[in-house]
């Protein structure tokens, strides 16, 4: 097969070298690759194997990408995307979604969508039903309706639980909190929010619940995870398209939208170059417009490796490249071009015996796991 790894001739050359770079992308073989975050209990593996399945069937692009984050969506045990979804502050989940369709260069997305288990077909629908890019809060869940969806409470037990280990473990400086046994209490329970008295009111809640649910639940009450799941998917054509889906950062105000449903931010794609999109801390990479930034640096001739480093280089400079101002920021890039060349990019190298890894599926190697590169070694 042809290599089209491109020059450092051709980056050098800036915009001269466009037509270049693009040529080289255009001519290059195409093979089927679809890559995707990690997700956790192997969400990100079975998605990208789902993906490849209709890829590889002949299948459009974002029928696969949609398919193979329907299974991460529908996971009640995946917290961070759909149904089972972290809540909001208020204790409603509220999901972002986004998508883009390569050949037809079209693209849809909604932002605090309410009671919609998969709000990646409702993204694709804005796409293909109106003349709208995106809907947003209760006008998004009328046309989810209106297009047939069902309006269903989306909190598992466990993540309503976690809620309200959040809820508990609150307190201004002062120490007072509203979420906890107050008026009569003895004062040491209302000033002591620690783990054992928060898990004491929970338990007595919730009786017949695992003790690892609620050690869980405080977990993610003082560290909530994150989730979100990207996926892009390219065929044999050369054909490309991407999704990204979320429920968003646990407790946030209610109607934040992060970077997952901005097209351009959390997901962009180009079928003349390459996708790219995100998980992670969406504000930091608003602030950089990740996604678009990756893959003009993909069309400017970078390997999505490069082209995704140097995003992170960009959140990096909003902190003065201080490596201690980033540590509560998390962010992981996935990118992939249309010569079947991928990356996925960590802020951080492994943390807490974590490395950051995403899933590949490549049609001649199953659906499997790789390392993300990083900016910052971890700890
Ligand atoms: C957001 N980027 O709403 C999403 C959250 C996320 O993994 O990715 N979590 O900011």
């Amino acid at each position: 097969m042809k290599d089209v790894t491109l020059s450092r001739r051709a980056v050098m050359l800036g915009t001269t070298a466009l037509p270049m770079v693009q040529g080289a992308l255009a001519q290059a073989r195409p093979k089927s690759v679809v890559i995707s975050s990690a997700n956790r209990n192997n969400g990100g593996v079975n998605c990208c194997a789902k993906a490849m399945e209709i890829v590889k069937a002949g299948g459009d692009t974002l029928d696969a990408a949609i398919a193979g984050v329907n299974i991460v969506e529908l996971d009640p045990r995946d917290n961070s995307v759909g149904y089972g979804g972290l809540p909001n502050e208020d204790g409603v989940v509220e999901l972002d979604a986004s998508c883009v369709h390569g050949p037809s260069r079209r693209m849809g997305a909604v932002g605090a969508l309410q009671g919609i288990k998969t709000p990646s077909k409702v993204a694709r629908l804005v796409m293909e039903q109106t003349d709208h890019m995106m809907l947003v809060g209760a006008g998004a869940l009328r046309f989810a309706k209106a297009m047939g969806f069902k309006e269903e409470d989306l909190l598992t037990e466990e993540s309503r639980i976690a809620w309200l280990a959040w809820k508990r473990s609150l307190r201004d400086p002062g120490g007072h909190t509203n979420w906890g046994p107050g008026v009569d209490a003895p004062p040491a329970e209302r000033n002591n929010r620690t783990k054992g008295a928060v898990l004491k009111e929970l338990r007595e809640m919730f009786p017949h619940v695992d003790q690892s649910v609620l050690d869980q639940a405080w977990e993610y009450a003082i560290h909530p995870p994150h989730d979100t799941i990207n996926c892009i998917a390219l065929n044999e054509k050369g054909e490309m398209s991407a999704v990204t889906t979320t429920s968003g950062l646990a407790w946030k105000i209610p109607g934040r939208c992060g970077d997952s449903p901005i097209i351009g931010g959390g997901l962009w794609l180009d079928n003349d170059v390459g996708g790219a999109g995100s998980t992670g801390r969406g504000e930091e990479n608003l602030r950089v417009c990740g996604a678009a930034t990756i893959v003009e640096n993909m069309r400017h001739g970078m390997h999505p490796k490069d082209a995704a480093l140097d995003a992170l280089k960009r959140v990096a400079r909003n902190f003065n490249g201080d490596p201690k101002r980033m540590e509560a920021v998390d962010l992981n890039f996935y990118a992939l071009r249309k010569d079947g060349e991928y990356a996925g990019a960590s802020l951080w190298g492994p943390r807490e015996g974590h490395a950051a890894q995403f899933a590949v599926s490549t049609g001649e190697r199953e659906s499997h796991m790789e390392q993300s590169v990083f900016l910052y070694p971890g700890n």
